[in-house]
């Protein structure tokens, strides 16, 4: 898979996206993460502005439409699936990430300032995306988010294979609590049947840990169990 990131601070990325599991996936060719600086593509050779004051007043400023569109263009091939990271997308979901983890090529712009000009996502983008709702300071930390969530699903970047399906979320609930060594920490010990080995009660012991936290903090999720 390979994922184009147009944004106006290509350096935010080099964190997240160079250790771990999607630096070994891009290590073993299973992953291309790319950058382009938006501003690259601005009208204004002397200033290189990319932002300006939105028609109809209001506060802030906007990405203009000319250099998004150029942006996008420079990377989009007939395969291209642009997405516009956006408080206004559909909710980033794991049955969700799994659809977007099909395509072979995602253009991901992350929105500055107070947005983009509505003209470059009409002529440009074919899917707003939410990760969730709240304020963000810009578009790139959903960025991170998107290509973290969608990489999981890419073959080969998760060791074990069964990991994929096994991960709770997936599952669509929680996982029951871990434990590991020491036995006793502080004072406090571990649930006993984790000690008996007997896998039976184990499974069942986790199923019950799992479904009473799920319904416990998220009752809609626990709903929803069914329909993943
Ligand atoms: N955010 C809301 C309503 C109105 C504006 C915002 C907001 C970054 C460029 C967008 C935020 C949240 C989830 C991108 C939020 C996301 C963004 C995201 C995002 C700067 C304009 C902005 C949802 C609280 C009602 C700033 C809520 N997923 N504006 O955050 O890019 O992808």
């Amino acid at each position: 898979m390979i994922v184009d990131i147009l944004s106006l601070f290509p350096d935010y990325f080099q964190g997240p996206f160079s250790v771990s599991m999607l630096r070994r996936a891009q290590e073993k060719g299973l992953l291309e993460i790319r950058h382009r600086d938006i501003r690259d593509f601005s009208d204004d050779p002397k200033h290189q502005r990319v932002d300006d004051r939105p028609f109809g007043g209001g506060p802030g400023m906007l990405l203009k439409a000319g250099p998004v569109v150029r942006a996008i263009r420079s990377v989009r091939g007939p395969q291209s699936h642009v997405i516009y990271l956006s408080p206004q997308g559909k909710p980033l979901t794991a049955a969700f990430a799994g659809e977007i983890a099909k395509r072979e090529h995602l253009v991901l712009l992350c929105g500055h300032y107070e947005g983009v000009d509505e003209r470059a996502l009409q002529l440009e983008v074919d899917e707003e995306v939410s990760i969730g709702d709240y304020v963000l300071t810009s578009g790139c930390a959903a960025a991170v988010v998107l290509v973290d969530v969608v990489a999981r699903f890419v073959p080969g970047v998760i060791g074990h294979p069964d990991a994929v399906e096994e991960d709770s979320f997936q599952k669509g609930r929680f996982d029951a609590p871990h434990f590991t060594r020491p036995e006793v920490f502080e004072g406090l010990g571990v649930p006993p049947v984790l000690l008996t080995g007997n896998h039976a009660e184990i499974r069942k012991w986790r199923e019950q840990e799992a479904c009473k936290k799920t319904a416990r903090v998220r009752p809609e999720l626990y709903r929803n169990v069914g329909e993943l």
